[in-house]
């Protein structure tokens, strides 16, 4: 199956005129405004035609894209490369993206109106992690670098959030999702790893569970769950931010990936990040701090380079980050432990949850898929999936 169509040609898109509000003003953008540069200045080659006020139609030369949560129609635009660089987003403030070149300088980005205007969610159009083409623009001031964001490369692992019903790409283009738990204090809950490994698979990100603060237990407690996520293939690791215990291990992890971390606050990402990257200074949760509790001051991701290589992705709240667009008949195919017996069941639609001759409720009641396991799915199927 070809990934990308690499054919270039012509491709339509309908789209309704530019707006006629303009989106809010920030102080970006006010500034973007008085170095006399229009977003929608463009060396593009875009050709206006029809004369319907609600409707115009341009004919915009690209490629067809047509997988990937492609930002805009699956229309990847033809940029000029000899004014246009590749980049990498970092973190998005409003208006204003922060893009990294190759070199490592960043540059404040406004958006190009038409990128805009193909999205199919405003939200959307350009994301954290994001790869992307921009031409830097010139400013008076020597220390300050801006550009436009010219085209969105098509996305590949993207960890998403629903809010009223719709999706929010907190980061896209990343390798693992660190899942950080830790051992006691908040004591740990396997159903919420099941959770965050759906979420993982389902957005093709690797999954690593991080077990931390193992310095407040004996290790030895936690060697049967240990097994369990083993035996379907997922890699566990045992952390303490405190002793140093695992940390080798953990700064290879790593080391040259894009890693998101997560995981309930007071767990110790920030701790352990810290512990093997000491640029990266993320505050500790202090006591007084405690009462804070449900207070997340991070509300946007940002891609963080780490010390070894690659980047660290900072989350806003576990809260926040739900499963999306997993329907209950698709949960069975996500637990790994689960999926081999269900062929087996007596009913093509069984839920395995309340159906007579269940292949999986026969190998849950002989010992082959673990218990805890069972009963994390059935809460997910009956209760939090909607
Ligand atoms: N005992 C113990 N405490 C830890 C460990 N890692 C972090 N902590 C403590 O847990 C609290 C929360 O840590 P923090 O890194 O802010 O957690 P975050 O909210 O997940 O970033 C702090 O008081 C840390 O000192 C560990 O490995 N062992
Ligand atoms: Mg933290
Ligand atoms: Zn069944």
């Amino acid at each position: 199956m070809a990934k990308n169509k690499k054919g270039k040609g012509k491709v339509r898109a309908d789209f309704r005129k530019n707006r006629s509000v303009r989106p809010r003003k920030t102080n970006w953008t006010r500034q973007f405004d008085e170095h006399g540069f229009e977003e929608e200045d463009t060396q593009q080659q875009e050709r206006i035609s029809g004369k319907g006020d609600l409707t115009r139609r341009r004919t915009i030369t690209g490629e067809a894209v047509d997988d990937g949560d492609e930002p805009g129609f699956g229309i990847r635009l033809e940029v000029d490369e000899t004014t246009c660089r590749p980049g990498r987003v970092l973190s998005v403030h409003g208006l204003i993206s922060m893009v990294e070149q190759e070199d490592g300088q960043v540059y404040q980005c406004a958006t190009r109106r038409l990128l805009k205007t193909l999205a199919t969610d405003q939200r959307h159009v350009v994301a954290a992690g994001d790869r992307v083409f921009f031409r830097s623009v010139d400013t008076n001031d020597d220390n300050i670098r801006e550009g436009i964001i010219e085209r969105v490369e098509p996305r590949r692992g993207s960890v998403c959030r629903t809010s009223r019903g719709r999706q929010h790409i907190i980061v896209t283009n990343v390798d693992q999702l660190l899942i950080v738990t830790s051992a006691a204090e908040p004591r740990l809950k396997p159903n919420l790893i099941d959770r965050m490994l759906i979420a993982a698979d389902k957005s093709g990100i690797c999954p690593v569970i991080c077990i931390n603060k193992i310095d407040l237990v004996d290790p030895a407690g936690f060697q049967p769950l240990i097994g369990v996520y083993s035996q379907m293939g997922y890699q566990v690791m045992l952390l303490s931010a405190k002793t140093g215990f695992g940390l080798e291990r953990f700064r290879r992890m790593l080391a040259g990936r894009e890693s998101v971390v997560t995981g309930q606050s007071g767990v110790g990402k920030s701790s352990l990040l810290n512990a093997v990257d000491s640029s990266l200074q993320l505050r500790v949760r202090t006591v007084s701090a405690e009462s804070e509790k449900g207070r997340h001051t991070t509300t946007t991701a940002r891609l963080i380079p780490f010390s070894g290589g690659g980047y660290v992705v900072d989350t806003p709240g576990i809260r926040q980050f739900q499963l999306w667009d997993v329907i209950p008949e698709e949960v069975p195919g996500f637990f790994r432990d689960l999926r081999s017996y269900v062929s087996h069941c007596r009913y093509p639609d069984c839920t395995h949850t309340h159906e007579d001759d269940c292949a999986v409720k026969d190998a849950v009641a002989d010992g082959r898929i673990d218990e805890r396991r069972y009963e994390s799915y059935c809460q997910m199927i009956e209760g939090e999936m909607v």
